[in-house]
């Protein structure tokens, strides 16, 4: 007897920037779930690329390359989605970028380019897909967060500041969207072994730090977001609203 609390199966995962990192983490955990996959990024190529590896392992996988920090382009990959009947079940908004500078340095283009791609994304193609949810009277939103959600880190202030607006975006999601049928979480990565953290994990004092700091004394895994993922997303959550998965080791509840 299968638990059927936590299938996906007949539903749709658009995750964005899907191609690498947590992201594409995310997107396998959901197929593995049971759900379609539509994967994002704003390379063509890297989205080929990604769709295909999964599709050899056997998942149904669309490809929607955009951008999104563009709301035209935004705009338009819903328009395509309703041209081929592609219903979005599921939307996790995972794009985003780091940039590490002190701020009485930074230039307000570094400054609004942070912002436009883990925040303003959210809100762009959060309403595009309400807007669809709302009609079906269902519908789930993950936006990922971080710890940077919660606490300050200098020199990543644009990307603690755009976090720190998910986790506010989430709560407003939440109050406007519940009551058409749509759960709208988040979910906080604490420090993760990716890409985007690799200058971080080969510098022996920020690892050493990051391993003092968390009470699991070692960095998290993309896979190790699957779990908060599929909760999220599946019927198990049909009554959580509003709230953050904080997936860190234990760095956030303690000092
Ligand atoms: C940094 C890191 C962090 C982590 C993550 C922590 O420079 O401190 O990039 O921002 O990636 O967001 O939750």
């Amino acid at each position: 007897m299968t638990n059927s609390l936590f299938d996906l199966s007949g539903r749709t995962a658009l995750v964005t920037g899907s191609t690498r990192g947590l992201g594409q983490a995310i997107a396998k955990g959901l197929g593995n779930a049971g759900a379609h996959l539509v994967l994002n990024g704003r390379s063509v190529a890297a989205v080929e690329t990604a769709a295909a590896a999964l599709r050899s392992d056997g998942y149904t996988v669309h490809e929607a390359a955009f951008d999104v920090t563009s709301e035209t382009e935004v705009m338009a990959a819903f328009e395509r989605f309703d041209a081929a009947g592609l219903e979005i079940d599921i939307l996790v908004n995972n794009a985003g970028i780091q940039h590490r500078q002190p701020l009485v340095e930074l230039a307000l283009s570094d400054w609004q380019r942070v912002i436009d791609t883990n925040l303003t994304s959210a809100f762009l193609i959060g309403r595009e897909a309400a807007r669809r949810m709302i009609v079906r009277g269902r519908g789930k939103i993950i936006n990922i967060g971080s710890l940077t959600s919660e606490l300050a880190r200098a020199t990543v202030i644009p990307y603690t500041v755009a976090k720190g607006g998910v986790k506010m975006l989430t709560k407003g999601m939440a109050a406007e969207w519940a009551r058409s049928g749509i759960q709208t979480n988040g979910i906080g990565p604490g420090y993760m072994l990716t890409d985007m953290n690799e200058a971080l994990i080969k510098d022996p004092k920020f690892d050493a730090w990051v391993k003092a700091r968390t009470p699991a004394e070692r960095w998290g895994k993309p896979e190790e977001l699957v779990g908060a993922a599929v909760f999220l997303s599946s019927a198990a959550s049909d009554y959580v609203n509003g709230q953050m998965i904080y997936v860190d080791g234990g760095m956030l509840s303690v000092l």
